[in-house]
């Protein structure tokens, strides 16, 4: 991010990041594009406003298409949730996508021995335990996915509005750099399937005219004068900006824009039946790492869904809660909560007026310290938590 951007640049960013308005800011942002010189320097932050802009027309037009409320018209890229979590099934042409929801899914997707068969994003669910999971798969990404190549925009805000993201490669096909392919293409779009390394908050203040620090972790490829020039060339001389854990210049970007998100994420490699190459693996392995790799077959494996499903509900850490009224049974359908949701959470998501007026809770299972124990607003719930509100 270049500091040395024009003043009319600088001012018309101000004003972007004061607006909500999206088409509104969809606008500005297209002046802004126009006030900024471009060269190398300018060339990284530029795509991120592109890609920020693509994403927001997106969004607009799917506020018209909910307006309308036709049902008719081209394929629907948006897929509305459903069950306990939505998990984006990605990868290069042909990988196995439509196999894997044909295996663990009801969908009536079509296996072709051709790539790009799938060209909508297709949506199937997986029956895990006593919860659902929602598959979506989504048409193939490609080299150039990140700037519009092959509905490229639309595939990676479906991925972007996922709970979480399964990759499908190839054994036979190049796996590792196949990964990286979608990695990159993904990391363009600032949808990061890494566990991040650190987080920054950055608290803009109307007075005062400093950049304080509250350190709860450390910079790793900057330091504190870098970022004070950044949030300078934005006109931005008053703020706090905390820091958590690793944090690098891109971390800051990424505050600045508000753009980034985190995917929870793990990685198939299938087809191990036409190739089993144990160092190819190992190469898929360390390409990916953090990330867990999954060897397998997508037509030959057994229980794939319950191999799926689990990875599924590890990965997310999925919190299933039973409500319960006195003196009956549990509910037999639990409501899914947020990892590390707590009582105060659980009543607001069932509905406002529980949360206004909580009296207090009786919980049995994991989160409690004994049997019907009486709990306030702020009990963290476990998995598997039975629960009775009083109000
Ligand atoms: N031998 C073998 N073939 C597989 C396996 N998984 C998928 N295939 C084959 O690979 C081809 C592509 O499978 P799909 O599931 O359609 O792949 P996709 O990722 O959905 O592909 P597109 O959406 O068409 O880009 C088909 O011919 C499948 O039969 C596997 O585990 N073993
Ligand atoms: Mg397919």
């Amino acid at each position: 991010m270049p500091a040395n951007l024009p003043p009319d640049a600088k001012s018309k960013w101000n004003e972007v990041t004061l607006t909500k308005n999206p088409e509104t800011r969809l606008q500005l942002m297209g002046e802004f594009l126009s006030l900024v010189p471009k060269h190398k320097g300018t060339e990284k932050m530029c795509n991120q406003v592109k890609r920020q802009m693509a994403q927001l027309r997106e969004e607009i037009e799917k506020k018209r298409q909910q307006a309308k409320k036709t049902g008719s018209g081209g394929p629907s890229y948006y897929i509305p949730k459903a069950g306990a979590a939505q998990m984006a099934v990605i990868g290069p042409a042909n990988a196995g996508r439509s196999s894997l929801l044909k295996a663990v899914t009801n969908s009536p997707v079509e296996v072709t021995a051709w790539p790009f068969g799938t060209y909508k994003p297709t949506p199937g669910m997986l029956p895990y335990q006593d919860i659902q999971f929602q598959l979506v798969e989504i048409p193939p990404i490609v080299e150039g996915s990140s700037e519009g190549r092959s509905e490229g925009f639309m595939n990676l805000a479906c991925i972007r509005n996922a709970d979480g993201v399964i990759v499908v490669v190839d054994m036979t096909d190049d796996p590792a750099g196949n990964y990286l392919m979608v990695k990159d293409e993904l990391e363009n779009a600032r949808i990061l399937i890494d566990p991040p390394m650190g987080t920054v908050e950055i608290e803009k203040r109307g007075s005062g005219r400093d950049i304080q620090f509250i350190w709860e972790g450390e910079l790793v490829d900057c330091s504190q004068e870098d970022i004070i020039q950044l949030l300078a060339g934005y006109r931005i001389k008053s703020a706090l900006v905390r820091v958590k854990g690793k944090v690098s210049l891109d971390t800051v970007e990424d505050a600045l824009f508000g753009n980034a998100v985190h995917r929870p994420t793990f990685v198939l490699a299938n087809k191990i039946d036409l190739n089993n190459d144990p160092a190819m693996l190992e190469q898929l392995r360390e390409t990916a790492a953090p990330l867990e790799v999954i060897p397998l077959s997508l037509e030959k494996t057994q229980n794939l869904d319950t191999l799926i499903g689990s990875k599924i509900f590890e990965m997310l850490n999925i919190t299933r809660v039973y409500t319960k009224e006195p003196g009956k049974e549990p509910a037999t359908d639990p409501i899914v909560c947020k990892p590390g949701a707590t009582v105060g959470d659980l009543a607001r998501l069932i509905h406002n007026d529980f949360y206004e007026r909580f009296k207090y809770a009786r919980i049995w299972g994991p989160a409690a310290k004994f049997d019907n124990e009486k709990v306030g607003l702020d009990r963290v719930l476990l998995d598997g938590t039975v629960i009775q509100l009083y109000t």
